[in-house]
């Protein structure tokens, strides 16, 4: 086991460094819709602490929940969260300010989504670049369906991760720019990166789990292989040795 000695050794020398829980990603809150001082979109940055959370849409991952729920096989993982609320306080030190009266925004894709990935909103769907749904006005706040479909030819259930990289458009009389594109990541279960047991720490106790899931594929509990994607891509594959040691060691 070549290879488990190599995590070992590397997991080792990262635990001479100070060991300490990597700060949780942000579940919590809906995405920010606003604008910068110079007119473009943009999703409000997070804001640690804050008592009306955003969601992070730089580390956040939303939770999927299984339908129909378990034993019986999911036909889909879905959720309503994050929405997506324009509602939120003008930021003028992160350059956040709120959409004007005139704005009409649509949430694009910039890339075809994942296989079996897609988003809803009534009758509109986003699965293919350049499909969009629209989100509404200046006050906007709406929760459009995060959806997982298991019947899609395209449904891998070894994967336990999908994104999707969106920008928010303007299409109304304030004629916003374009927001830079950001990637919404979505998990089909609750689990932090590199909490391979589960047991709330990211500690030498997630080493051997960690090793199993490398190559453990279906046999692997799905909560196990959410976790050792550590690089938040889907799959665990030896590219998440790196992550996973960094998250060992605090970094
Ligand atoms: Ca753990
Ligand atoms: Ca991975």
């Amino acid at each position: 086991m070549k290879t488990a000695s190599v995590i070992r050794s590397a997991a080792l020398a990262a635990i001479l460094l100070s060991l300490s829980a990597p700060a949780l990603a942000q579940h919590a809150g809906d995405i920010g819709v606003g604008r910068t001082a110079a007119g473009r979109l943009t999703p409000r940055p997070f804001v640690p602490g804050e008592p009306t959370p955003s969601f992070d849409v730089v580390t956040g991952v939303g939770v999927l929940t299984a339908i129909p729920e378990p034993p019986a096989p999911p036909t889909s993982f879905r959720s309503t969260d994050p929405g997506f609320d324009a509602n939120f306080a003008a930021d003028p030190a992160r350059d956040y300010y709120p959409l004007e009266s005139g704005a009409s925004i649509r949430l694009v894709a910039v890339s075809d989504l994942e296989p079996a990935f897609r988003v809803r909103y009534s009758s509109q769907t986003i699965r293919l670049a350049g499909d969009f749904v629209s989100l509404g006005s200046y006050q906007l706040h709406r929760h459009p369906i995060w959806i997982v479909d298991c019947t899609d030819p395209g449904y891998d259930p070894l994967r336990t991760l999908w994104f999707g990289t969106f920008i928010l458009r303007d299409v109304g009389s304030t004629a916003y720019a374009d927001s830079a594109p950001f990637t919404l990541r979505f998990s089909i279960v609750a689990c932090e990166a590199g909490d391979v047991n589960g047991d709330g720490a990211v500690d030498f106790d997630d080493i051997d789990p960690f090793v199993a899931a490398l190559g453990g594929g279906a046999a692997v509990p799905v909560e196990q292989r959410c976790a050792a994607d550590c690089n938040r891509d889907g799959y665990v594959t030896f590219d998440d040795i790196d992550p996973f040691v960094a998250a060992l060691s605090g970094s």
